[in-house]
């Protein structure tokens, strides 16, 4: 008899899905895109968030932050190279990649470079036989990373620097580093070149038109040409912007649009790069590089001024909270390894980060909207909080009120609200608030005007509320979330 029950009752769940299928709706079209868009690489790009800056070269062996380019080639001498060390710390920390400064403003190569003697090959170390390049590509790949690489388009060593001629031997060495390698996701060019330095023994100053002296157009092109999923970072992108500070932060309000003409490495107006441009004509988002320490290069004296679990975490919710990736710089000692503290130090930050994300409160509650695209479920409320990116609710065409409300059920306590536009489509959002629902009222809890792939709030006090309510106030173009997420991060 049970049993005949429970075949029963399953034949009419087995019904009502049916049911369910054949009454919904034919998928349509979802919304045209709006403006500049990111491309797939790009994408992926956003998708990565936070990644490792190794800053190991001449100046690990100096002691400096910038090497004037006469430095010997054998002063170059790691006594333990290890990057594999490097991978495994960067995963642990939750990183996604590692882009390692292949060679920086002194010139000298971490790879044994064809077209010049300033590099590896002519160190100690390996009896000149070593490639940095390669055991970091090696390391990134056994551990699921993807490798970024910097190279400083200033070069105080060589000869020709300042003259067309040094363009071949830069090209030539993009070329190398883009050809010998496998995948390079990111390519960095520093905005910081000409002035004093070696020269070939010229010992003396140059000065280059930085719009003009570089080629960009040609450059970019190359880099493209030889890898074209690998984007290319520098002060207007053309695909990632600097963020216009090295202290880590963007700014509140972020924009992932650039009107890239005018924006070049080198740019004098770089504090516009912190918000990007409202109006921009590309899709040029932001990343925060910021060291762990006070400069780029390890040095002993500043084992024990790293930047605080706090401060990382204001950093944190600067950039990651801000629409930007954040690029951490955790350097590389005389053995060519991480310090203890310093890696000691990431899994501090990474803990933290989870700590404040714990269980979140809104997946699996009920979203009501006042407007949905089509008024097809396709685009309804609760695709925005299912945990997924690809699905987004997004509101009708011509609608002015472009609010959803969030049910928590019974009243929860929360101070922190992550929220995700559907980028793929565009950067719309340009107003909006969050407000809880508080003794018959609506309490604004904070309100802002970009959101882009993420936005986190971070309330000074925790609300305690059963019903938010998300008002996109005004848009560039129907808007579409993603994600709404809630958490109770411990208070401090
Ligand atoms: C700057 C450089 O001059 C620093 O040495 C460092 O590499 C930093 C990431 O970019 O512009």
């Amino acid at each position: 008899m049970s049993r005949f029950v429970l075949l029963i009752a399953f034949c009419s769940l087995f019904w009502a899905c049916e049911q369910e299928t054949e009454n919904a709706p034919p998928p349509i079209d979802p919304p045209v895109a709006l403006g500049p868009l990111p491309t797939q690489a790009q994408m992926a790009w956003h998708e990565m968030q936070y990644y490792m800056f190794v800053h190991f070269n001449m100046n690990t062996f100096t002691n400096k932050e910038w090497g004037y380019g006469d430095e010997s080639p054998e002063t170059f001498n790691p006594t333990d190279l290890d990057t594999r060390q490097w991978a495994r710390i960067a995963k642990e920390a939750g990183m996604k990649g590692i882009i390692l400064t292949a060679k920086h403003h002194d010139g000298f190569c971490l790879w044994p470079s064809a077209y010049t003697e300033h590099s590896v090959k002519n160190s100690p170390w390996k009896e000149g036989k070593g490639d940095v390049v390669k055991e970091l590509a090696e390391a990134c790949k056994e551990y699921g990373l993807k490798m970024g690489l910097y190279l400083s388009p200033w070069d105080r060593n060589h000869a020709q620097y300042g003259e067309p001629e040094y363009l071949e031997y830069f090209h030539n060495q993009i070329r190398e580093l883009l050809t010998n390698y496998g995948e390079v996701f990111e390519f960095w060019f520093d905005g910081a070149n000409g002035g004093d330095g070696y020269y070939g023994g010229a010992n003396e100053t140059r000065k280059v038109d930085r719009k003009a002296y570089y080629k960009w157009p040609e450059t970019f092109a190359l880099v493209h040409e030889l890898q074209p999923n690998a984007l290319i970072f520098s002060d207007g992108g053309p695909d990632i912007r600097w963020v216009g500070n090295e202290k880590g932060f963007a700014n509140k309000e972020n924009w992932s649009l650039l009107r890239k003409e005018e924006v070049y490495p080198g740019y004098p107006d770089y504090k516009e790069l912190t918000t990007g441009h409202y109006d921009g004509t590309h899709w040029v988002p932001a990343e925060v590089d910021v060291s762990i320490r006070p400069g780029w290069y390890y040095h002993p004296e500043q084992d024990t001024m790293l930047k605080s679990v706090d401060q990382l975490m204001d950093i944190y919710y600067k950039s990651i909270g801000r629409n930007a990736n954040l690029l951490l710089n955790v350097p590389a000692d005389t053995r060519g390894k991480i310090a203890a503290v310093d890696s000691a130090r990431l899994m501090e930050f990474a803990a933290a980060i989870s700590k404040d994300f714990p269980e979140n409160i809104a997946s699996g509650r009920r979203m009501t909207t006042y407007s949905t695209y089509e008024s097809h479920p396709d685009f309804s409320g609760s695709q925005a909080i299912d945990g997924d990116y690809n699905t987004y609710w997004a509101t009708d065409k011509n609608s002015n009120s472009n609010y959803a409300v969030l049910e928590l059920g019974t009243p929860k306590k929360f101070n922190r609200i992550l929220l995700q536009e559907y980028i793929p489509l565009g950067q719309r959002v340009d107003s909006f608030y969050v407000a809880a629902r508080i003794g018959g009222e609506w309490d604004l809890l904070d309100w802002g005007c970009s959101i882009g792939y993420k936005r986190i709030i971070k309330l000074e006090e925790p609300a305690y509320t059963h019903r938010l309510i998300l008002d996109l106030v005004s848009a560039k173009g129907p808007p579409m979330i993603a994600n709404w997420e809630v958490y109770m991060a411990p208070e401090e």
